[in-house]
């Protein structure tokens, strides 16, 4: 596309002529899920994406461009490379220049999606405001980047190792509409609910691709969270999560780990101690949150 995106032809296409596309980061494919499934699990999002009439656009920065819309072949390198770095907004610039490779956070990935013009994007939980931010200031440039680029995000609240109400109340301040797409609970990623009630339901799809429209045209703000569980029969108890957190953030911390290193470290350490069965529910929810996206993203191009 230019002298620093590679704009993948599919995704170039759909986009020139108005059909759906769902961007997707790739953090999760490097730092989440190990080898195979984290493969098997990035190639049956983009499935699932296109199952529900979208085309998938997985971001990344491969040899030291942004890639909007990663071949399987990037996508199988990032997942059997562990020492891909992980990137947010602040490291694109750097990363591009030194001409490497790096997994997209939500945030960098927002940041590809927007320059390309894509207006949807799936994850299964959002960065946030982690425990103990108002002491450490941890909180995921995320947020930020949903104050800056006009698209719908779908996801199952914040990763289970955040604070769901500090995150609830920053999303307020920073006036970005949460909506929980037939729930009423933000969800908490592994579990069905973080016990911190959602701002607004809406149950049908047409009124929220309408309210989504609406945001934008009104030029008031710019992202907007669309909440949705992950499928009770997957889910995990959320006490029992939350406890392991702390448990797991305690000896992190004493031991040194902070910044970019806390999320993957405490998911990696949660997803040890409960034997895999995080694994399988982060499966679980990375399909259903990319399947709703992709609905999402026919509903919004209907209405433009
Ligand atoms: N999945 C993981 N580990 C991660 C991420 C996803 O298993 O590190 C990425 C996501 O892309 C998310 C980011 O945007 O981590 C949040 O990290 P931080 O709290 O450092 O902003
Ligand atoms: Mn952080």
């Amino acid at each position: 596309m230019n002298e620093y995106v590679s704009l993948a032809e599919e995704v170039a296409d759909a986009l020139a002529s108005d059909r759906p596309v769902v961007a997707l980061e790739s953090s999760g494919v490097v730092q989440g899920l190990s080898y195979p499934l984290n493969l098997q699990t990035a190639l049956d999002m983009e499935k699932a994406i296109r199952a529900g009439g979208a085309v998938p656009a997985r971001t990344g920065i491969v040899d030291g461009r942004l890639v909007v819309g990663m071949s399987e072949a990037q996508v199988e390198l990032f997942a059997t490379t562990p020492t891909v770095p992980k990137i947010s907004t602040r490291d694109i610039g750097p990363a591009l220049a030194g001409g490497g490779h790096g997994g997209t956070t939500v945030s960098a990935a927002l940041v590809a999606a927007a320059r390309v013009g894509i207006k949807v994007f799936a994850v299964a939980g959002i960065g946030g405001v982690h425990f103990g931010a108002e002491r450490s200031l941890d909180i995921s440039a995320d947020l930020l980047e949903f104050t800056r680029h006009q698209i719908a995000v779908v996801c199952a609240g914040a990763k289970s190792l955040l604070d769901p109400a500090l995150t609830m109340e920053y999303l307020e301040t920073v006036g970005v509409p949460v909506v929980g797409y037939r729930c009423d609970d933000f969800p908490a990623y592994y579990s069905v609910s973080s016990s911190v009630p959602n701002p607004r339901r809406i149950d049908d799809l047409e009124e929220l691709a309408e309210a989504i429209r609406l945001h934008w045209a009104i030029g008031g703000g710019a992202g907007f969270l669309v909440t949705h569980p992950i499928d009770e029969t997957d889910a995990l108890p959320s006490e029992e999560i939350y406890a392991l957190v702390r448990e797991v953030q305690t000896e992190a911390e004493a031991a040194g780990v902070h910044g970019p290193a806390m999320t993957p470290y405490i998911l990696s350490r949660v997803s040890a101690v409960t034997s895999g069965r995080t694994a399988a529910a982060n499966r679980s929810v990375l399909l259903s949150t990319s399947a709703l996206a992709a609905e999402v993203a026919v509903a919004i191009g209907e209405r433009s």
